[in-house]
């Protein structure tokens, strides 16, 4: 990271210890106006964070000194920046919805091949929903279950849920992703195999996880309908890997595609999308990817001083770097995005968790921050006490929707008070001198006081729709990308979850050898044989 910029922003943060946000918005009231904005339905309040206008300009002259205007060119224009893999980092393409756009990588217009399989997802998935698609014995589709994991999984899951308002209520979802036998057990017993469809879900076609359930359903179902072609009408597959499908026994004609330069983590708008398709429907689904095509427009084209994702990384870094906070929490205030700070959690702690720059040598400053959340008001009831009073610093984004889809009384109105009341409190916090004038005793005092001058970001938009959730992605999304940008670090590749891949296929051969071995550490075998005794296998 540049040096000059970063002496700019340490001297900011010594001469501004000891002003507090109580303090600074005394002051200025024109504070919560200047650092407001909104982009693509989102309206970002970011005036709870310890800035001022001097350290916001030393913020963007970071970003200047990273290149990051060039960057972001780089990305969009299909250069190879995932370069440990040698790919292009592409999943804007995927949500180009201008009619004219080309995209090139390796000199050919990628946007072709997008709206073909777009076109045919839609095909498809009206298909099941109208019933048109039929079972192996004739019934209508009733079940879809998604196999996949990771990049295959999470961002299906969250949206399913996100969108469960749109969703066709006659249609039932189901995503096992755990290689735990458990998870698929349980999932069929909730169906019936005559009413349902599998989709798997695998960029490579190789995932352990994902191909150990994807089997063991294709035995079930056979099972269940007893011949071999049931699978044909009952299994569909999302993968760059035709040959890998179709040795499954899929047959590629109702395979949906996707490309290379398409990372797991930012593929649900790609093929990976298709649950989430059949559930909203084409016409949702189109809404959900013009509401990422706004927001990266918005990243392209808006000065940093406005840009939202840009705004939002320098804050990350700000605390990450300047303040020391390890960790970072997403608090969305709607029970639809119950799952959306896991889905975040893969995108930024995948992404961003590299302890080598682009030399490859080792950073001497902090990279992603561990990322974690729940819904609100639950979290309430259980962490924000660490927050509000605890050692550490937690920067938190509280994200939420003006108007909800299910209206009852005035619950509405009382989740979003909590929500504003809490960004309050962390500002502002509670002096000992406002404790005893409500007649706290003095002994209770220290505990009762709450220092405050904890930094929120508050993101609003008036409903949460396909568009709204497409932009809210897009938005971390690109946030993201410009924290990798500044650290320097390449955002696009996942050696460590390569790794994982492998070393689990040493050890199980461990496990089931019919002779064990005692190749490992000392603590590894000794599970091995433990777990070897357990099941028979001495
Ligand atoms: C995401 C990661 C990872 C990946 C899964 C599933 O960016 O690469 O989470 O999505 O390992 O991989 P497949 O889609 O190839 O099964």
């Amino acid at each position: 990271m540049n040096e000059q910029a970063w002496e700019k922003i340490d001297s900011l943060i010594d001469k501004n210890q000891n002003t507090t946000l109580r303090e600074m918005f005394a002051k200025d009231p024109g504070r919560a106006a200047r650092y407001s904005l909104e982009a693509a339905g989102w309206f970002l309040d970011y005036s709870k964070n310890r800035i001022d206008d001097e350290m916001m300009r030393a913020l963007f002259a970071l970003a200047e000194s990273s290149g990051l205007k060039a960057e972001i060119e780089k990305m969009f224009t299909g250069e190879k920046i995932n370069e440990t893999e040698g790919r292009a980092v592409l999943h804007t393409a995927l949500r180009n919805v201008e009619p004219d756009a080309k995209v090139f990588v390796d000199g050919r217009d990628v946007m072709p091949g997008v709206r073909s399989v777009l076109a045919a997802m839609g095909d498809f998935a009206g298909k099941v929903r109208s019933g048109e698609w039929k079972g192996w014995t004739g019934k209508r589709i009733r079940n879809i279950v998604n196999i996949g994991i990771g990049g295959s999984d999470l961002g299906p899951v969250m949206a399913n849920i996100a969108l469960t308002p749109y969703s066709q209520r006659d249609l039932r979802f189901f995503f096992v992703s755990n290689v735990d036998s458990t998870h698929l057990a349980e999932t069929l017993r909730e169906v019936a195999a005559d009413e349902t469809l599998f989709i798997i879900a695998s960029k490579t076609f190789t995932t352990q996880e994902t191909m150990s359930n994807a089997e063991a359903a294709r035995e079930w179902l056979i099972g269940q309908l007893g011949a071999k072609e049931a699978v044909a009408r009952h299994f569909v597959a999302v993968s760059t890997a035709a040959e890998e499908v179709a040795a499954f026994g899929i047959d590629v004609a109702n395979m949906f595609g996707f490309w290379d330069w398409v990372g797991g983590r930012y593929s649900l708008p790609s093929a990976i999308g298709l649950s989430l398709m059949i559930s909203i429907g084409k016409e949702n689904y189109a809404k959900l990817l013009a509401g990422y095509h706004a927001m990266d427009v918005h990243f392209r084209t808006a000065p940093f001083e406005r840009n939202m994702p840009v705004i939002m990384a320098l804050l990350g870094i700000l605390y990450a770097n300047g303040y020391g906070a390890e960790t970072y929490c997403c608090l969305p205030y709607d029970q639809y995005l119950s799952r959306f700070p896991a889905y975040l959690q893969q995108m930024d702690m995948e992404s961003n968790g590299k302890c080598v720059d682009k030399s490859g040598r080792r950073v001497t400053y902090s990279t992603g921050p561990i990322e974690w959340g729940e819904p609100g008001t639950n979290g309430q009831h259980s962490f924000y006490q660490l927050i509000h009073q605890g050692t550490h610093l937690i920067p938190c984004d509280f994200i939420g929707c003006s108007r909800t889809h299910n209206p009852i009384g005035d619950l509405h109105d009382k989740l979003m008070a909590n929500l504003f009341a809490q960004t309050e409190a962390l500002a502002f916090g509670k002096t000992a001198e406002e404790c005893r004038a409500e007649g706290v005793p003095e002994a209770l005092v220290p505990f009762k006081t709450f220092e405050g001058n904890k930094p929120t970001n508050t993101l609003l938009a008036d409903e949460l729709t396909p568009y709204t959730l497409g932009s809210l992605v897009a938005l971390y999304e690109h946030k993201v990308f410009t924290q990798g940008v500044i650290w320097n670090v390449y955002s696009y590749d996942q050696w460590g979850v390569q790794l994982g891949k492998v070393l689990a296929k040493g050890v199980l051969s461990d496990l089931t050898a019919k002779e064990p071995s005692a190749r490992h550490d000392a603590s590894t075998n000794q599970l091995i044989a433990r777990y070897r005794k357990a099941v028979g296998r001495q």
